[in-house]
């Protein structure tokens, strides 16, 4: 790790980050100190304002500038002055509220200092087992994170491995507190991942959560963890969900496991943050009636509202895991009575693991079409954080972490301006260089699905880690992730004839994914078995439509690496992303030729183009 304060999207606030200061309004006066004086910009009047909460007012009195807000809205309002300044804007005025309470990070970071899934180097702040941490760094991760406007930081893998249920115990609340401090003074409460089985270690002989010994387990440890940590935001629960215990062992539903956990942090205002994403993971794939996407659906939608008010279920963003596109996870939209959470991953698992452009505004964006921002009260998102000198592996993967806190305030947010703001502050390029890396960035996620997973094929990607073609990969596997490409026919039917996935929807939705005349192209084969020769609504084959994405793709990403070229980008972050982007082309190569090859030898069908495809 370097010295040096690498830069963010705030570098004139660079190599001088906030001590000393214990909370938001403080670090605000800080800030704002530091940063008016480097932007030759009047210094702000801060005026706090209990009643504002984390919102803010910003306004001119007298001549001078106002900033007005609860302790957090104060900082909130000092990043977002800073922020236009720096852009060459005006300062904003008006008042201005985060449209989700929640706004959540979920690092999946083991007490080892390993990550699951992490692509920016070794944790923050685990190591060894325990809390070790570097205190600059944490402040200046502090700072992203604030300014931001992300409100919550879960410290540990939701798969919580025995070192790390020591958080909880009393031997851990020491470290806990200690960095629940580091990240209060930017407005960032912890959350802690907790298993449900951890009363099992305390001789108990069950974890059933109707049981009084387990509930009287959780109550008194809760109270012992919010004595350490009076503001901790609440636990995270993974339950029955890949190996993880839970209350199925019991036969007791996901409303009585959840509520339990909820009783006990009820009474310190904790919340209890319950995931969604269980389904049979030892499937058989000669089974064709088992659809895992229906699984959160079949188990959830029944329990609504039978959840405690302070449980939230956090359900991914669509029903599988994660993939480059998915529909709008159904379950999302058939719990009314139920506070939800909508989860979406900025560790790029299967979208290029931080070596490929893949920038998440436009695509959280779309969903905002059939997911009413206002049907869920929270948003989470894994984190792509990691001790890397650039934090997010790629430096423009900070884009993502920077555009889910603007999203998570304002989830109607233009997802170009957001890109836009973020590339104008991080590097302060002349105009036309400007808009060919917002223009890059704003057609990363379309290159990156034609050259792995076009039409909405699924998991055809390398199992050993999620990186690179692997058609077969996951086809004859215990996890539900098939494509079933056969010799005359790809993908799966999902519609009433088929397995049924389609009646979870919503009317509007059914309707639009029931027929391929009427299914978006994007997500044809997710929803329906297509010969190769089904004409496309362009006229072309469906086997043509497959060849052609894969080479476009794969074309793109040379053409991005151009645009790279072009910019005058400062070291290292030049280097980096021209070494990064030097990986990406390799690899869309390797996914062209493998996935086209695996069609063309399935189907026996040449490219109309003759170009060239493997045998
Ligand atoms: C933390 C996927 C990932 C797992 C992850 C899981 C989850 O299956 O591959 O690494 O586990 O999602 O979201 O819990």
């Amino acid at each position: 790790m370097s010295e040096a304060i690498r830069r963010t999207w705030l570098p004139y606030l660079n190599d001088d980050v906030p001590a000393g200061c214990a909370t938001p309004a403080e670090t605000a006066a800080f800030e704002l100190a530091l940063g008016c004086q480097r932007l030759g910009a009047p210094v702000p009047g801060l005026r706090e304002d209990a009643a504002l909460g984390e919102g803010y007012h910003i306004y001119t009195e007298s001549g001078r500038p106002v900033i007005a807000g609860g302790s957090a809205g104060l900082l909130y309002g000092a990043y977002a002055y800073l922020e236009a300044l720096a852009a060459g804007e005006d300062a904003p005025e008006g008042v201005q509220k985060p449209f989700y309470g929640l706004r959540m990070i979920d690092c999946w970071d083991n007490a080892d200092g390993s990550i699951e899934r992490g692509y920016s180097g070794r944790s923050l702040w685990f190591e060894g087992g325990r809390f070790q941490w570097d205190p600059r760094r944490i402040r200046q991760l502090g700072r992203m994170l604030g300014s931001a406007g992300v409100n919550a930081l879960c410290v540990n893998n939701v798969n919580v491995h025995a070192e790390a249920e020591d958080l909880i115990e009393d031997a851990g609340l020491t470290e806990l507190a200690r960095f629940a401090d580091a990240l209060r003074p930017f407005g960032v409460k912890l959350m802690v991942s907790v298993n449900f089985a951890q009363p099992m270690r305390h001789g108990i002989p069950t974890a059933d959560p109707l049981d009084e010994a387990v509930q009287q387990w959780w109550a008194e440890r809760a109270d012992a963890v919010w004595r350490a940590v009076p503001d901790l935001a609440g636990f995270l629960v993974k339950a029955d969900s890949e190996h993880r215990p839970g209350p199925f062992t019991y036969g007791r539903s996901h409303a009585e496991g959840a509520n339990m956990l909820a009783r006990a942090v009820a009474p310190h205002g904790g919340v209890l943050v319950w995931r969604a994403f269980v389904y049979n993971c030892m499937q058989d794939w000669r089974d064709k009636k088992t659809d895992r996407p229906m699984a959160a659906y079949e188990t959830y939608a029944p329990l609504d509202g039978q959840f405690d008010g302070n449980v939230i279920l956090q359900v991914k963003n669509g029903p599988y895991d994660f993939q480059v596109r998915e529909p709008v996870s159904p379950t999302l939209l058939a719990m009314p009575n139920t506070n939800l959470a909508l989860e979406w991953q900025l560790a790029q698992e299967y979208t290029g693991h931080q070596i490929d452009l893949y920038a998440m505004n436009p695509m959280w964006h779309e969903m905002t079409a059939d997911l009413p921002p206002e049907t869920v009260m929270a948003v989470a998102a894994v984190s792509n954080l990691g001790r890397d000198d650039n934090f997010t592996g790629h430096p423009f993967a900070a884009a993502n972490l920077y555009g889910y806190g603007r999203y998570a305030w304002n989830p109607r947010v233009d997802p170009e301006a957001v890109l836009r703001r973020w590339a104008r502050l991080t590097y302060a390029l002349p105009g036309a260089q400007e808009d060919a890396l917002v223009a890059m960035l704003m057609n990363s996620r379309s290159v990156y699905e034609k050259y792995t997973a076009p039409l909405g094929l699924c998991w055809m990607v390398n199992p050993e880690g999620h990186y690179g073609p692997s058609p077969y990969g996951y086809e004859f596997s215990l996890w539900g992730t098939y494509n079933r490409a056969g010799r005359d026919a790809v993908g799966i039917d999902r519609t009433a004839a088929g397995t049924g996935y389609v009646l979870q929807y919503p009317e509007a939705l059914r309707r639009r994914y029931e027929t391929p005349e009427a299914c978006p192209d994007d997500l044809l084969l997710f929803f329906h078995r297509l010969r190769y020769d089904y004409r496309m609504r362009d006229g072309r084959t469906l086997i043509q439509r497959i060849y052609d994405d894969h080479f476009e793709g794969a074309e793109q990403t040379e053409a991005m690496a151009r645009t790279l070229e072009g910019l005058s980008l400062p070291e290292p972050d030049k280097t980096e992303a021209l070494e990064r982007m030097r990986l990406q082309i390799r690899d869309a190569r390797e996914w062209r030729d493998v996935i086209n090859t695996f069609f063309r030898r399935l189907s026996g069908v040449d490219d109309e183009k003759t170009r060239t495809i493997y045998d």
